[in-house]
């Protein structure tokens, strides 16, 4: 992350093709919301069962019956590029270089795959992957996610809220935290050979963030499987954190009493917290996060946009901070 320079790699201009349909109704339903239709507008579009219909290149097998999230229509924001998207990744397994995940991700084999249940919950144990996606229905949420290095995206990922698994395997009353662990095979993912990060690749959430509806299990992209560069089969993505909480290609979830360790926590405590909402006031020591770039909509010259108190989710997830030093709980 902070590592290494962006090498002012130029993005392509975002084409038109991705989410449009999608996007159209979204404003449609944000239009009548505003003009106070709203109640029989929402109604209308739960009514419809509506399919999502982000596309992908049709690359990877579709998901099928994916819903289209109500409250995935928070975020009418045109979805990045999937060439973007799948190109400009940060998934240190596979190198540091952003282009890296995309050139040696091929190497993973998502299948088969098992997730293991562990610690302080009434029903450990290993899932199958296909089992795993059965645990709910699967829904498309259109999310941004801000990386800690400045860059933004806006994609629409499938999969179903964490908290579906964690009702499912019943935590224990001393679970106070979730811990994340990702895959970590040197036979697979050539990037673990280097030290630059202490594998495996360790997140963490607090028992309400990760219970929160936001918080997303996401098994697909763009209506298909994830590529392999983005998490392939499993992921996290919690919206209103920098990226790296959202681990990539999870094996065990683990359920403990203490605050358990991250990986950038643990490789440089001085800049990276347990927390990590992104918060465009509180500065990283190294630079400023209070603006970002949209990868594929801004070229090197344009603009930066603002960067959003949680990502621009404060209304959602803002009280579970209430009373919390942001400063301090960084
Ligand atoms: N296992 C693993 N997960 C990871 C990372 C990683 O290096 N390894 N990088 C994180 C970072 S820093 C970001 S910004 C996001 C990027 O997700 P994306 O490539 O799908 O946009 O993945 C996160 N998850
Ligand atoms: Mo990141």
């Amino acid at each position: 992350m902070h590592l290494l320079k962006d090498r002012g790699h130029v993005h392509p201009v975002a084409s038109e093709i991705t989410a449009r349909a999608v996007y159209e109704d979204r404003r449609r339903l944000l239009r009548a919301l505003a003009a106070g239709a709203g109640g029989a507008a929402l109604a209308a579009w739960a009514g419809r069962e509506a399919l999502a219909q982000a596309a992908g290149p049709g690359k990877l097998p579709r998901l099928a019956g994916v819903r289209s999230a109500v409250s995935g229509a928070a975020t009418m924001e045109k979805a990045t590029s999937y060439q973007d998207a799948t190109t400009y990744n940060n998934f240190y397994e596979f190198g540091t270089d952003k282009s890296d995940p995309a050139r040696h991700a091929n190497a993973l084999k998502p299948r088969p795959w098992t997730v293991a249940i562990e610690g302080e919950v009434k029903k450990p144990g290993p899932i199958d992957l296909d089992a795993l996606m059965k645990t709910a229905a699967m829904e498309e949420r259109i999310y941004r996610l801000r990386c800690v290095e400045g860059w933004s995206m806006v994609i629409p990922w499938v999969g179903f809220s964490l908290a579906e698994l964690i009702r499912k395997v019943e935590p224990t009353g001393s679970a106070k935290f979730v811990q994340f662990v990702t895959l970590a095979d040197d036979k697979q993912m050539p990037g673990v050979r280097s030290r630059v990060l202490d594998w495996p690749y360790v997140e963490g959430l607090r028992m309400d963030e990760a219970m929160h509806p936001l918080t997303l299990l996401s098994f697909g992209m763009y209506g298909e499987l994830l590529p392999n560069q983005n998490g392939a089969p499993v992921r996290l993505v919690v919206p209103w954190k920098y990226g790296f909480k959202s681990g990539k290609s999870i094996v065990r979830i683990r359920f403990v009493d203490k605050q358990p360790a991250t990986s950038w926590e643990k490789s440089i405590p001085s800049e990276y917290g347990f927390y990590s909402n992104v918060n465009p006031k509180v500065d990283h020591p190294r630079w400023s996060q209070a603006t970002e770039r949209r990868i594929g909509e801004d070229g090197l010259l344009a603009k930066k946009r603002d960067t959003l108190m949680f990502n621009g989710y404060e209304q959602q997830v803002g009280q579970l901070y209430a009373g919390m030093d942001l400063k301090k709980f960084y």
